[in-house]
């Protein structure tokens, strides 16, 4: 038939008839998947025509005679996140080895919902808040992204243990904004569970991420004296102790033992730990005692001349932030002037003697002569009385 109609005739001819091909096909489509279908006049598997496929994405398509089918294999999905939107191959037309036409095709990749929102790594690390963030404030934000391009909106898994503390108010900006104040002598560290969905998508893909948020301690707390004794249980304010010595009328250039000792103070804020400063408000009868403004310590500086008229003193020492002088506390201490215990305790008999009655009961009176009660006195002249007791 070739040879009847004459040969550059029919060739020319049979290469005509086709034009450019725009098709389109959905990503993650089977192998042999239709494309399009050529509208040139020769069938290459009947006429002496050849048909080749050429161009950078020529491998994604095969020919079946006059059509053009998608060519996968499960190792080679089509996939637009990776390919890109569109493919683009030629196809040339040859009669006997000569190109008698060209064609471009162009093939539009559709998309599918083949993927879920992913978190960007570097937004959901954990980090650090101070507990001094204003409520209403942003705090954080999140941010994820979904190859497909679909929008994302983000929630707080109110089930995590600490969504009260955060809310998200414009759901598609990943935006956390702190709902209620931090306090981190009470809380440390909160958890979160914050989720990304797709919210345009019919399958809404989501994804959860867990937050670490560590809070940073701020100086809100005042100074206290140590040891300290809890206001009530469960509640972290501390009454201060009342610190106490005793000094004689013979000591001075000392430096005091209390008790409870030593003199300190310590910043409540313990994250912080500010420096203190201390000193003595009233009560160091002028310059009679001295603090050293550091460590705390109290020193007697001059010695007490007559302990009948001064048997005591009442100091108040101020423990003050170095940073901020009006973060202070102030404890009350005492001193007081004991006589010189100048005699040891004496016994009134240098032995005793006693009898008891023997018995089944595991305490009985000790007894001596003269049916009387034994008892034992002992005498300090530095006191005036004199003490007695019964052995049992
Ligand atoms: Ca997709
Ligand atoms: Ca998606
Ligand atoms: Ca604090
Ligand atoms: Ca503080």
């Amino acid at each position: 038939m070739a040879t009847e109609l004459g040969c550059d005739w029919l060739a020319a001819s049979l290469c005509l008839g086709g034009s450019d091909i725009l098709a389109a096909v959905k990503e993650n489509s089977p192998t042999g998947e239709f494309i399009a279908n050529l509208s040139v006049t020769g069938d290459p598997r009947a006429s002496a025509i050849r048909l080749c496929l050429t161009g950078n994405n020529s491998d994604w398509f095969f020919l079946e005679g006059r059509t053009i089918r998608l060519n996968t294999s499960s190792a080679r999905v089509l996939d637009r996140e990776v390919q890109g939107p569109v493919l683009i191959a030629e196809l040339t037309c040859y009669e006997d080895d000569v190109i008698q036409s060209q064609y471009r095709i162009l093939v539009q990749i559709l998309n599918e919902n083949d993927n879920r929102p992913n978190f960007l790594p570097e937004t959901i690390q954990p980090f650090s808040v101070s507990e001094l963030t204003a409520v209403d404030s942003v705090v954080f934000s999140v941010k994820a992204v979904d190859a497909d391009g679909d929008m994302i909106r983000y929630t707080i898994d109110q089930s995590s243990p600490d969504a009260s503390f955060f809310r998200i108010d414009l759901p598609n900006s990943g935006n956390v904004v702190l709902d209620k104040p931090l306090d981190y002598e009470t809380r440390t560290q909160l958890q979160l569970l914050i989720r990304a969905e797709e919210a345009n998508s019919v399958e809404k893909f989501n994804t959860t991420a867990n937050l670490t948020v560590n809070i940073e301690d701020g100086d809100d707390q005042y100074p206290h004296f140590l040891p300290c004794t809890p206001v009530s249980p469960g509640v972290p304010v501390c009454t201060n102790p009342t610190y106490t010595a005793n000094i004689t009328e013979t000591l001075q250039e000392l430096t005091l033992q209390f008790s409870p000792g030593p003199i300190r103070a310590e910043d409540g804020d313990r994250g912080l730990d500010a420096p203190l400063v201390y000193s003595i408000l009233s009560g160091d009868d002028q310059g009679r005692f001295d603090i050293n403004e550091l460590s705390g310590e109290i020193t007697l500086t001059r010695r007490v001349d007559d302990r009948h008229l001064m048997p005591s003193f009442t100091l108040r020492v101020m423990a003050a932030q170095q940073d901020d002088p009006l973060k202070y506390s102030v404890a009350v201490v005492l001193v007081r002037v004991l006589g010189q215990n100048l005699f040891p305790p004496l016994f009134n008999r240098t032995m005793y003697k006693g009898f008891i009655i023997q018995s089944s009961s595991p305490a009985s009176i000790v007894s001596t002569y003269g049916n009387q009660v034994l008892l034992v006195q002992v005498s300090d002249r530095d006191f005036s009385d004199v003490r007695t007791a019964a052995p049992v």
